[in-house]
């Protein structure tokens, strides 16, 4: 989890007094730049200190960021690739969110569960030296496919690819989770603080995390959703739906948390996609 950034009362009265001198956002992203500011942070940093919603900002994101992939954000009402139709049944623009059905059939679904449930272990999260650590805030069991590793994954893979407009190989290996009762991931981002010692060691191959894309492989009983605090809305956990959602920048709207099971289990598979090609470890 990344806690809000912290900004100096120096950067925030000098953001303050440059716009109220007359100059543009645009203006202090390039002098922040000029600084040796990373740009994404700059824009949570002066979205922050303006009170402004970080998408607003994302429009200077083409002066400022440093050339780095993005997702393309799926349009209502279908999407179809390679005779599979995905159907996008919510949109939302803050974050970049999107609900989509069907992007796993029933029996992917089915085999996915079978193949990972031999290798589950407890899951991990990053810590802020960029090391895997476990953590008492995600208390589900997780594995990790290698990219194709299999004809399936690879097909997966391909489709996301396919349907995000980002190369198969911009992903983080296939990660499989596995909540029992009473299990869930608090609230967290999937993108790394660029404030926090290990971010230089976790973005080293790949760069930053752009997208997630959470996709649901059972229908848990009771409870089990994946929720957005800070929109209030929770995605309800459906067999072969997922939520997609972008944070390009570090979003702090795409907070987000897998709700505690109440009654059954959860599995879900999430894809991570990075700005740059990644061909690292496992990240949790
Ligand atoms: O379990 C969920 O619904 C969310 C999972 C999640 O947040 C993650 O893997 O980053």
């Amino acid at each position: 989890m990344h806690p809000r950034i912290t900004i100096s009362p120096e950067l925030r009265e000098w953001i303050l007094a440059t716009t109220r001198a007359g100059h543009g956002v645009p203006d202090v992203l390039r002098l922040m730049k000029e600084n040796g500011y990373d740009p994404r942070q700059s824009r949570s940093i002066v979205a922050e200190v303006l009170k402004l919603p970080l998408a607003a900002l994302l429009a200077s994101a083409d002066k400022t960021a440093p050339p780095g992939l993005r997702t393309k954000h799926p349009e209502a009402p279908d999407v179809t690739i390679d005779g599979h139709t995905i159907h996008v049944s919510l949109s939302v623009d803050t974050p970049m969110l999107r609900v989509l059905e069907g992007i796993l059939t029933e029996q992917e679904c089915i085999e996915l569960i079978e193949l990972a449930q031999p290798r589950l272990q407890r899951a991990l999260t990053v810590d802020s030296d960029g090391k895997n650590q476990v953590d008492h805030r995600r208390t589900s069991e997780g594995m990790f496919f290698t990219l194709n590793e299999l004809p399936l994954i690879g097909r997966i893979e391909q489709r996301l690819a396919a349907l995000l407009d980002v190369p198969v190989n911009h992903g983080e290996g296939l990660q499989i989770l596995h909540y029992l009762p009473g299990q869930e991931y608090e609230p967290h981002y999937d993108w790394f603080d660029p404030e926090l010692p290990g971010f230089g060691a976790v973005t080293a191959v790949g760069g930053q995390r752009i997208a997630s894309v959470v996709m649901y492989l059972n229908t848990p009983e009771q409870g089990g959703g994946t929720a957005f605090p800070e929109i209030g809305l929770t995605v309800t956990a459906r067999r072969g739906s997922a939520v997609y959602f972008a944070y390009e920048g570090g979003d702090h709207s795409s907070l987000h948390a897998g709700l505690s099971v109440l009654r059954g289990e959860k599995w879900i598979a999430t894809k991570w996609l990075r700005e740059r090609p990644y061909r690292g470890q496992r990240q949790a």
